[in-house]
């Protein structure tokens, strides 16, 4: 069981989480939607396309993206997350920031992700009480940097270790284990062969907590078709259902109506074997 907010997620089938970037520099659809009415409608078509969880985001963590503001956040991510709370998913908000945290969870929002997995000062402090779920990411460095030269001794301990003691912090801070998903964090400090290798290795994440998925139309994928962003969506849904087929629980993707084909004809088809 996934607590998330007002929502309780059996987990007997792949959950769709979309992604509403409300930002002017996002990788894939930056400025797309960075009105809070254009947002909103984005976020209204992902929901009836199937979307069980929106992930507002109002700061880009693509490599080297500029870090904005608190207040330039939540001007963003606010008045989108207040125009969807009763649009049938369950909301999150895609943030480092403790602030941001604090005031999304205050306004209703069921879920916080943060790429930076509670490490800020007074992260764990802003999501311990409550039953919101909290996506628990690993990245190596910062966003402005984090491609430049990423390395390991062996990623996917790395990753695991890493994992396993935010974990273990935001347990004993009192967060409950159905609240907690991971997220080996595709793309966030690791070259395509650290990537290959994690996603090869999803179910040694499986054991510790849910896992929490996002490779849409990232560059990892760019590197294994030779296409530009905008053509990824192909790559994108193949790589969904494979993640799926290794366990994973969530999907964080853009193009949310192809995902759920893909993940209903992988589960038939694989129900009549
Ligand atoms: N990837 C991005 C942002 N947030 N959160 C989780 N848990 N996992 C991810 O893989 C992840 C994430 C980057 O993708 P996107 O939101 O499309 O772009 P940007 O950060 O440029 O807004």
């Amino acid at each position: 069981m996934f607590l998330c907010g007002r929502y309780r997620f059996a987990l007997d089938r792949p959950l769709v989480m979309g992604i509403i970037n409300v930002t002017p520099d996002s990788f894939s659809d930056g400025g797309r939607h960075d009105s809070a009415a254009a947002a909103i409608s984005h976020g209204l078509r992902l929901r009836e396309e199937g979307a069980d969880i929106l992930d507002i985001g109002g700061e880009s963590t693509r490599p080297g993206a500029r870090p904005v503001s608190g207040q330039e956040e939540l001007d963003r991510v606010m008045p989108v997350l207040e125009g969807l709370l009763h649009c049938g998913a369950a909301l999150s908000v895609d943030t480092m920031k403790p602030a941001v945290m604090r005031a999304a969870l205050a306004a209703g929002a069921d879920m916080v992700n943060d790429v930076n997995a509670f490490r800020a000062e007074g992260a764990v402090e802003a999501v311990a009480g409550g039953e919101s779920g909290l996506c628990v990411m690993h990245m190596q460095g910062e966003p402005r940097t984090m491609q430049a030269a990423p390395h390991y001794g062996n990623v996917v301990a790395e990753v695991c270790a890493f994992l396993g003691a935010r974990l273990a912090a935001l347990h004993s801070a009192g967060v409950a284990r159905e609240r907690l998903v991971v997220d080996p964090g595709f793309g966030f400090g690791k070259t395509l062969e650290h990537n290959l290798a994690l996603f090869k290795s999803l179910g040694d994440l499986v054991d510790m907590a849910p896992v929490l998925v996002g490779v849409s139309r990232k560059s990892m994928l760019g590197l294994l078709t030779g296409r530009d962003v905008d053509r990824r969506m192909p790559a994108s849904v193949a790589a969904a259902v494979l993640a799926v087929q290794r366990g994973a629980a969530i999907l964080r993707v853009h193009d949310v109506a192809e995902t759920m084909d893909a993940i209903n004809v992988w589960q038939a088809l694989g129900e009549q074997q």
